[in-house]
């Protein structure tokens, strides 16, 4: 249902994308002054995205920034509706905005424009923005804070300090000065490629390893906060430092923004307590290290109870599958109490889990819970009307001359029961509001096409083939969905983040090897699952979630890793009207960019 939303108009975000899109294979050096305006709040500033010059690694070259920053400030945003519900529905009955091209969206022309509207509706927390076009949003992207509405309190002990806001250029009036409490910003991204960054575009490394066939390179270096940390070279004098005061509490907001990685992250000597994930609360969670899929975001307490010192942050990737090569290395922030007096010693090292440890990740990730109380009830679908069984694999396509970089010879590609997702040249939304057949099919398989040993460990090499094809699934208003992503070990199974555009679901099940229809779902948590928007399905194992599809419009899920996206392992859902007005898709604003 819609309430009185709080809107966001990006104005030039996406004319900016467009720009890229259009201009990613020629060398021409780009200039941009874009800007992001952020309207119906006196609480932000403009934003320009831009490139300017970024000095990592011992080595400088022009990047695309926001604000002439890689680091951007959260938007901060006040919860504006009266309901208690957490279902987490994103962008209600208004796709248009929703980024994603060729599902949503075409991409804007140079010199066109297009106002993007973010509608938020009853999710509460941390959420982030990024760029949805090809890779783009390895360096534009940004955390959005919703805070309770006021005079509502936080389901846990407010939090007594913060850490300081890293604020760059940022103009904020007073709501912030009100709310400033309890807010900070914890960003881990992966400077993907940054290596390659520093030397070429980051849409020319999609290209190429689009274009061999091959795995992507690795990246050199991974970041908090848009720094490496003193681990990297060059890098030790801008550490992100937060000063913090023994005996507070401080409230740590993370996103993963990472490309490709799967995250553990950890403070030295201490224990933090998760309150909240992907814009819900969560049954408060001691853990001593955290796991963080890309695209999933973690509110956490962290109290300073530790002798006055230095301790360090650290992120490092969490990789389930051995054959891949992946940026091994290790981030740094340092958290240094007041009083604190210099000295040689080095800052205390979190335990981290092991690289490979699956088991520390699910145990994390399957300990999260719904708070499910009065005052933040839920809503877990009991009686399902439609049930999917969604297998999610890593595949292989022919190659002319077997000389691709893939396993022998063949191209990497990557499905969603079988069929790798083949963009069309129109949006899906465009065709679906304009009733323009040809561009997709409604016949996305609720199955797989074949049932077989999902995850042993030596399957036949002829399972690898995908079918290339735009089918979409089409749900009818207010469906209850429960839908199971079977990993498969086809080529190597790895863990997949699997993640949901406009709505948020229940976790309600995992485990590993094949999901067994009739055991398993004895097993499901219906009593206080987490409700997420992005969920690492284990390797070689499933993960069951269940939504409501109260959403009309067409909506993109995906694995959040961005090579398995480039592979193809997507699928669309398309939730139809409902009988009321108000159970109906927005029009479409005036402004939309032209597919044609
Ligand atoms: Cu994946």
């Amino acid at each position: 249902m819609m309430k009185k939303a709080m809107a966001l108009h990006v104005v030039g975000f996406l004319v900016f994308l467009g720009f890229i899109h259009s201009q990613a294979a020629a060398s021409v050096p780009k200039t941009y002054n874009y800007e992001i305006k952020i309207q119906n709040t006196d609480i932000c500033t403009l934003k320009y995205v831009k490139e300017a010059n970024f000095t990592r690694l011992c080595k400088s070259k022009r990047i695309l920034t926001v604000n002439g920053e890689f680091l951007v400030p959260p938007f901060m945003l006040i919860e504006d509706k009266p309901s208690l519900l957490m279902h987490g529905v994103k962008q209600p009955r208004y796709p248009w905005s929703d980024g994603p091209e060729f599902i949503t969206q075409c991409p804007i022309k140079p010199g066109g424009n297009f106002s993007q509207k973010i509608i938020l509706s009853d999710e509460e927390g941390t959420l982030w923005w990024h760029a949805h076009s090809d890779w783009s949003r390895a360096t534009v992207h940004g955390l959005i804070v919703i805070f309770p509405k006021i005079g509502r309190p936080y389901p846990f002990r407010k939090p007594d300090a913060e850490f300081p806001i890293i604020l760059v250029n940022m103009k904020c009036k007073k709501r912030r000065q009100r709310y400033k409490t309890n807010v900070s910003l914890i960003l881990i991204g992966v400077q993907m490629h940054a290596g390659e960054w520093f030397r070429q575009d980051v849409e020319a490394v999609l290209l190429d390893f689009m274009r061999t066939g091959g795995d992507p390179n690795s990246s050199d270096a991974l970041t908090i906060n848009g720094q490496p940390g003193d681990l990297y070279p060059c890098s030790t004098a801008e550490t992100t430092k937060f000063i913090v005061e023994q005996g507070k509490t401080y409230m740590i907001r993370m996103v993963n923004a990472a490309m490709n990685l799967l995250m553990f992250w950890a403070i030295g000597d201490h224990e933090v307590t998760v309150v909240g994930t992907d814009g819900a609360y969560t049954k408060p969670l001691k853990s001593d290290y955290v796991t963080i899929s890309p695209g999933q975001t973690i509110d956490l307490l962290f109290k300073a109870n530790q002798p006055i010192g230095r301790y360090y942050i650290a992120a490092k990737p969490y990789n389930s599958q051995p054959q891949i090569s992946f940026d091994n290395t290790t981030t740094t922030a340092i958290i240094e109490y007041k009083g604190y007096k210099k000295s040689s010693s080095h800052p205390v090292f979190p335990h981290l889990p092991k690289v490979n440890d699956t088991s520390a990740s699910v145990n994390f990730t399957g300990s999260l819970r719904s708070l499910a109380s009065r005052a933040h009830p839920i809503d877990v679908p009991m009686k399902i009307t439609k049930n999917f069984l969604f297998t999610v694999s890593i595949n292989t396509l022919p190659c002319p001359n077997n000389a691709c970089l893939g396993p022998r010879g063949l191209r990497f590609a990557a499905s969603v029961n079988n069929i790798t997702f083949d963009s069309p040249s129109i949006s899906i939304l465009d065709a679906y509001h304009g009733r323009i057949t040809g561009v997709y099919g409604d016949d996305f398989p609720s199955f797989p096409p074949l049932f077989f040993d999902f995850t042993a460990a030596n399957l036949n090499r002829s399972l690898q083939t995908p079918l290339n094809a735009t089918e979409v699934k089409v749900l009818e208003f207010n469906d209850t969905v429960e839908l199971v992503f079977q990993g498969t070990n086809l080529v190597a199974g790895i863990d997949h983040p699997m993640h949901l555009h406009g709505h948020s679901f229940y976790v309600v099940g995992w485990g590993f090897g094949n999901f067994n229809r009739s055991k398993d779902p004895l097993g499901y948590n219906l009593v206080d699952p987490p409700l997420q928007q992005t969920i690492a399905v284990p390797k070689n194992g499933w993960t069951a979630i269940r939504f409501k599809a109260d959403n009309p419009g067409v909506w993109l899920m995906h694995c959040h890793l961005e090579r398995h996206i480039s592979w193809g392992m997507e699928a669309v859902f398309i939730t139809k009207n409902g009988s009321r007005p108000e159970e109906a898709m927005l029009p479409p604003p005036p402004d939309m960019p032209p597919c044609t």
